[in-house]
C-alpha cells in the first residue's frame, strides 16, 4: 500500500471495515473515494474503489426493486403539450429526439436500446412541446407503465423505420399491441381508447425510402405522415410545427391597459377558449371582475371590444378590463 494515504483516507477505511449495512458500507466507499490522494501512485486503488460502490449501488438498486415490484414510470407534463414517440425497435424514435431537442437519449443499431422514459423541450416559435422518447412497443416488453403513458399522452407519434423491408409487418404488430391495450389511433379522436397520432416516417435518407414511404401511405389509412430523416435533418422544422399544431392549443398574449403586450410568454389555452377562460388563465380575479376585453388578433382586431364568451384564436393578444 502507497505509504503517501491521508489520515482522512484511512478513517473512512476503518469505517468501511466497522459498516454493518450496505447505506453505511456505501457512504464510506465514498468517502474513501473522495479522500484518496489522487495520482498516478492510486490510480488502481481509484478504479477498484469506484468498482466497488457501482456494485454495491447496482445490488442496492436491485434489492430495493424487489422490494417495491416492478418499476414504474410516469412523465409529468410540461409546456404546451405533450407527444410520446413509440413504435417498434431500432426505427430511430431516440435519434429523433436527440435531433430535434437538447436531450441525450442513446442511440444504438441493436434494439431495445431505450429502456426508461426520456423527456426533452422541442422549440416552436415561442413555444415549447415536450417530446418523451419511450421503449419500443414489443411482444416482449409488455410493461404496463408503458402503455399507461401512451394513454395520458395529448399526441402519439408512431415512428416507422422507411428502410426496413418489414416496414409494413412491423408496423402491423405495433398496431395490434396497443390495441390489446385497448388503445386506436387517429387522426381525429372522440370515442375511449381513441389517441390522437400523426406518424413520423424516419430514415428517409435511405435508398428504396421513397418508395416504402408510397407503399406504408396506402397502408396506413387515415393518419398522416410526415416523412423525415433524424440523421440528416431532413423534414424536422415542418414536423415541430406538425406537433404543435396537433396539439390543439392556441397562444395568447397578455396586455395591460396602455401598455405593450408581452410577446415573449403567451398563455397556453386549448383551441375553442373564449375570453372568459383567458382571463381565468391570467389572473384568477379576472373572472368575476372581468367586463370586457379588447382585442389584437393576426388579421381582424384592431383593439376591437369584444364580450367574456367570445372564441379566441391562436395569437390573439388580449387586453383585459376588470
Ligand atoms: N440512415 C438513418 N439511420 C437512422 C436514422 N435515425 C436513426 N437511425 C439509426 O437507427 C438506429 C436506431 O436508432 P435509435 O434512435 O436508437 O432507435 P430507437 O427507435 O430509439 O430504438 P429502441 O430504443 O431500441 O427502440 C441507430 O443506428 C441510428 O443511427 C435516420 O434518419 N437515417
Ligand atoms: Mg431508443
Amino acid at each position: 500500500m502507497p505509504a503517501n494515504l491521508t489520515p482522512d483516507y484511512l478513517a473512512a477505511d476503518k469505517k468501511f471495515k466497522a459498516a454493518a449495512t450496505p447505506q453505511d458500507k456505501l457512504a464510506a466507499l465514498e468517502e474513501m473515494l473522495a479522500t484518496i490522494p489522487k495520482h498516478k501512485g492510486t490510480e488502481k486503488m481509484q478504479a477498484d474503489l469506484k468498482r466497488r460502490i457501482a456494485k454495491l449501488r447496482d445490488e442496492m438498486q436491485r434489492r430495493k426493486g424487489a422490494a417495491r415490484g416492478k418499476p414504474f414510470y410516469h412523465v409529468d407534463k410540461e409546456g404546451a403539450g405533450q407527444v410520446v414517440l413509440i413504435g417498434a425497435p431500432n426505427v430511430g424514435k431516440s435519434m429523433l429526439l436527440r435531433a430535434l431537442s437538447h436531450a441525450e437519449p442513446e442511440v444504438a443499431d441493436y434494439p431495445f436500446t431505450t429502456r426508461v422514459p426520456l423527456p426533452g423541450m422541442v422549440e416552436f416559435e415561442d413555444v415549447q412541446v415536450q417530446l418523451v422518447d419511450l421503449p419500443p412497443i414489443t411482444v416482449e416488453f409488455r410493461e404496463g407503465w408503458l402503455y399507461g403513458i401512451i394513454r395520458t399522452a395529448d399526441v402519439a407519434a408512431l415512428v416507422v423505420d422507411l428502410s426496413s423491408e418489414d416496414l409494413l409487418s412491423q408496423t402491423e404488430t405495433v398496431l395490434s399491441l396497443l390495441s390489446e391495450a385497448n388503445i386506436r389511433l387517429v387522426r381525429s379522436p372522440g370515442q375511449p381508447g381513441e389517441k390522437r397520432a400523426v406518424v413520423i416516417a424516419n430514415k428517409l435518407d435511405v435508398l428504396g425510402a421513397g418508395g416504402r414511404l408510397e407503399r406504408f401511405r396506402e397502408f396506413i389509412g387515415e393518419l398522416a405522415v410526415i416523412p423525415v430523416s433524424a440523421a440528416a435533418g431532413t423534414g424536422l422544422d415542418g414536423l415541430r410545427q406538425v406537433m404543435f399544431d396537433l396539439l390543439h392549443v392556441i397562444r395568447v398574449y397578455s396586455k395591460p391597459p396602455g401598455k405593450k403586450a408581452d410577446r415573449g410568454t403567451p398563455f397556453i389555452l386549448r383551441r375553442g377558449a373564449t375570453v372568459l377562460d383567458a382571463a381565468e388563465a391570467i389572473h384568477k380575479d379576472f373572472v368575476e371582475k372581468l367586463k370586457y376585453a379588447r382585442l389584437w388578433g393576426r388579421e381582424h382586431y384592431q383593439g376591437q371590444m369584444v364580450g367574456r364568451d367570445h372564441v379566441l384564436e391562436d395569437g390573439d393578444i388580449i387586453e383585459i378590463h376588470a
